[in-house]
């Protein structure tokens, strides 16, 4: 793409905005100049980030006007790619999804959502679902099939509700899996400002990140032991009984069964499980529960990416819960959202998507409907045409042959498909692979609601994106699937002029409209932070109560209690397999410079992240006979990649490290879909057994 290919739709001066280079939304202020963008930076008044932006935030203008960037539709003849208009790419998928709906049925077709679509908030993947419940199909999948709802369900579980940490006022905050100045900037920020307050730190992480040199206890763990070590803090702070009495005797039910569960759970053996020392699990567990109020800054999916990772997130929902820290200022709150109308018609949808059967309550709780299939069954089901055919894939904003677990699986899949389409701002390697290229426009490019402030930060606040830049041909996500409805005769499901109207559509429950939004472009608080909600409402879980043992996990045979279970590839008890795969490995912790598989292309990052390594302790290296920035080998029971080494202290000793969605070194060529949590589906990528060999040189 060229500079020209790009104008301002919005005169010139400043405009506010949420960035969307990553989840978190950090106000943003553009500004415009000769109908261009001329500069970034963040806007002071937004309560998230206060005026700071990252690395990506400050290269948005790279990333926005990339050379790599395509603006034109294209589709692919012979293997050759032949740019086309519109009008063209939307008959070509009309045609194709009609084609597939007849032959097949609509169930036949899928469709894959990505980070930026999520991003879009609750009206942008409502608009996308309303094609699909329309067209028929239920089989929507998402990154969510990996990413937060396995949180989110535990949650729901135990408390019938997702709580975020209160970063400001806690007085004892523990940062668990998670590397907030590579992922999460702002609560990196937040959690300094707190720590100059006086705040106390516990960190849990098998690395020494900038926040665990920090921390006034840093509990390196093994990876893939967490629920013991949450079971080995609940051991101590009941015996102690420093949990808080009257919260658990009101507002808990089940609270004997988890301390017969947690008498297993002694510092002792905890300590042979997690190999952090038992004085040091003592010391967090009486920390937490006495300097409080506490809260838990939760990795986004680094707990949850496990065989047990729905019960490490119950362990964790009922360690705050049994120490008082819920709807509490500095604890964990809830805040009131943004109600939207409801925009999805899913009575329409033929059947229930693919994992229902397997995993029921990814799909459903108490009624309460996440409505999509889990994203792990797909490339089987397309390979094997088992349970049914799969013969169409759209991806909206996704690199699964990079992003998903077993990537040469997921290839393969791609390739045995009758139609492809993908929707993206650059030619990815998934994109290579499809029949139909869609030019995405970027979050500069469209009109959106950025609503999720309160779910991520507990901070109640809405902004608005606004559409400020026209890149080429390129159309935003909701714009491409309101036309291919009308193309398709559901016009009258898709009434709106512009995504504008949509929106003030969607609006339309709540006092808020897009008329009231840009009137205050920078954002706008709304509703309150929910302190002590509890005690006017109680929870809404079918007993009112926290639930420490769920009835609902013991009708569906799990356990009721959260018990910890050791990954299948451990090497404590899969010693088998460990003594040809001596090493854990951990893979996608998170740099600052890139999201997933993206801005590789973007020099200025790129130079200062030039490749991926495989991060190792010096005695691993040593015993292994590695020297630091050396290329091995580095295989799992899957296959093999090439990948520099990178011997640190900074990592536990016999762990490797090693980020993903590099093209080059593609980890999830290591990864399976197949090993996955049985209560969510979600899959092993955090604790797998691998090995490292010297490359041989010819
Ligand atoms: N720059 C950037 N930011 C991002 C993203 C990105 O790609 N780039 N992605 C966004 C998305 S979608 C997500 S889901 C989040 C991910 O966010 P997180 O899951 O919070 O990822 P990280 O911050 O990298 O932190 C993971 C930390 O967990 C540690 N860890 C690994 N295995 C284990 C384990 O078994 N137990 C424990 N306790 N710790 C372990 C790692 O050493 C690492 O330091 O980040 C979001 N933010
Ligand atoms: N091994 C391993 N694998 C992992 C993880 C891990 O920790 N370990 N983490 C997983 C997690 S948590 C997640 S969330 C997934 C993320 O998986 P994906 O969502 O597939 O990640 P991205 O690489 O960000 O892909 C987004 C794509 O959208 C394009 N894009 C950017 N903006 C837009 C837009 O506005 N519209 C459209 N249509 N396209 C746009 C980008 O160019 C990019 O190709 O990765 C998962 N994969
Ligand atoms: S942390 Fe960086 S990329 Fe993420 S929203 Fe903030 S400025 Fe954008
Ligand atoms: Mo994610």
């Amino acid at each position: 793409m060229k500079e020209s290919d790009i104008r301002a739709c919005v005169p010139d001066g400043i405009v506010k905005t949420a960035c969307e280079l990553c989840p978190w939304g950090c106000g943003m202020d553009i500004q415009l100049r000769d109908g261009q963008l001329e500069k970034v930076s963040g806007n002071r008044e937004h309560p998230l980030n206060e005026g700071f932006l990252c690395p990506k935030g400050l290269a948005v203008k790279d990333i926005v006007y990339a050379k790599e960037r395509i603006t034109y539709p294209m589709k692919k003849e012979n293997g050759d790619w032949h740019r086309i208009i519109w009008d063209e790419a939307l008959d070509i998928c009309a045609e194709k999804l009609q084609y597939i709906k007849d032959t097949y049925g609509p169930k036949s077709l899928a469709v894959a959502i990505g980070m930026p679509v999520l991003l879009g908030g609750n009206t942008t993947v409502s608009f996308l679902r309303r094609f699909c419940d329309i067209y028929g199909t239920p089989n929507c999948f998402s990154v969510e099939s990996m990413c937060f709802r396995c949180r989110i369900i535990a949650n729901i579980l135990t408390l019938g509700k997702f709580s975020a940490a209160d970063i400001p006022n806690a007085k004892t905050i523990i940062v668990w899996g998670n590397n907030p100045h590579a992922s999460n900037p702002p609560a990196a920020k937040r959690i300094n400002k707190a720590l100059g307050k006086g705040a106390k730190l516990i960190v849990i992480d098998p690395r020494k990140t900038v926040i665990a040199k920090k921390a006034d206890i840093h509990l390196q763990i093994r990876p893939g032991t967490d629920s013991a070590l949450a079971l080995g803090m609940m051991n101590v702070i009941i015996n102690e009984e420093i949990y808080d009495r009257d919260f658990v005797t009101n507002w808990t039910v089940g609270f004997d069964e988890l301390r017969k569960v947690a008498t297993a759970y002694d510092p002792d053996n905890v300590e042979k499980i997690t190999w952090i020392p038992a004085e040091n699990i003592k010391r967090a567990a009486r920390l937490f529960a006495t300097n409080e109020p506490s809260c838990i800054v939760q990795g986004t999916n680094s707990l949850d990416q496990h065989v047990n990772g729905l019960q490490n997130n119950r362990a964790l929902a009922i360690l705050f819960a049994i120490t008082g820290n819920v709807d509490r200022a500095g604890g964990m709150v809830t805040t009131s959202r943004v109600h939207i109308n409801p925009i999805r018609i899913p009575e329409k949808m033929e059947g229930k998507p693919l994992g229902v059967d397997k995993f029921p309550l990814f799909y459903e709780i108490w009624g309460r409907s996440l409505g999509e299939g889990q994203g792990m069954e797909l490339a089987d089901t397309i390979l094997t045409r088992n349970p049914y055919p799969i013969v169409g894939l759209i991806v909206s904003a996704s690199n699964p042959v990079l992003t998903w677990p077993n990537s040469d699986k997921m290839r393969k899949a791609m390739k045995a498909l009758e139609f492809s389409a993908v929707m993206d701002t650059r030619m990815t390697p998934t994109a290579q692979l499809c029949d139909l290229f869609l030019p995405a426009a970027t979050f500069l490019e469209r009109m959106e609601l950025c609503d999720y402030y309160g779910t991520l930060h507990a901070i109640p606040f809405i902004t608005l994106r606004q559409k400020i830049l026209q890149a080429g041909e390129a159309k935003s996500d909701v714009e491409f699937w309101f036309e291919l409805g009308k193309r398709m005769g559901y016009g009258e499901i898709f009434p709106w002029n512009s995504v504008e109207e949509a929106l003030n559509y969607a609006l339309s429950s709540t006092s808020l409209t897009i008329e009231k939004l840009k009137e205050h472009p920078g954002g706008l608080p709304y509703g309150e932070k929910r302190i002590d909600y509890y005690k006017k409402k109680g929870f809404p879980t079918p007993s009112g109560k926290v639930e420490l043992f769920s009835k609902t996990l013991e009708e569906f045979g799990h356990d009721p209690v959260p018990r910890h279970q050791e990954s299948p590839e451990s090497p404590v008890t899969n010693e088998g397999m460990a003594k040809e795969y001596p090493l854990i490995l951990t893979t996608g912790a998170r740099t600052v410079e890139f999201l997933h598989s993206e801005y590789r292309d973007i020099p200025r990052l790129r130079k200062k992240c030039p490749e991926a390594t495989a991060e190792i302790h010096p005695d691993t290296a040593k015993f292994l006979s590695i020297q630091d920035g050396e290329e091995v080998l580095l295989e799992s029971k899957l296959g093999s990649i090439t990948i520099k080494a990178r011997v640190t202290e900074d990592i536990l000793s016999g762990v490797v490290n090693v980020p993903h969605s590099w093209e080059d070194s593609n980890i999830n060529l290591l990864t399976d879909n197949t090993s996955v949590d049985p209560i969510t589906g979600y899959p092993l990528l955090k604790s797998l057994l691998c090995r490292i060999r010297k490359k041989v040189t010819t």
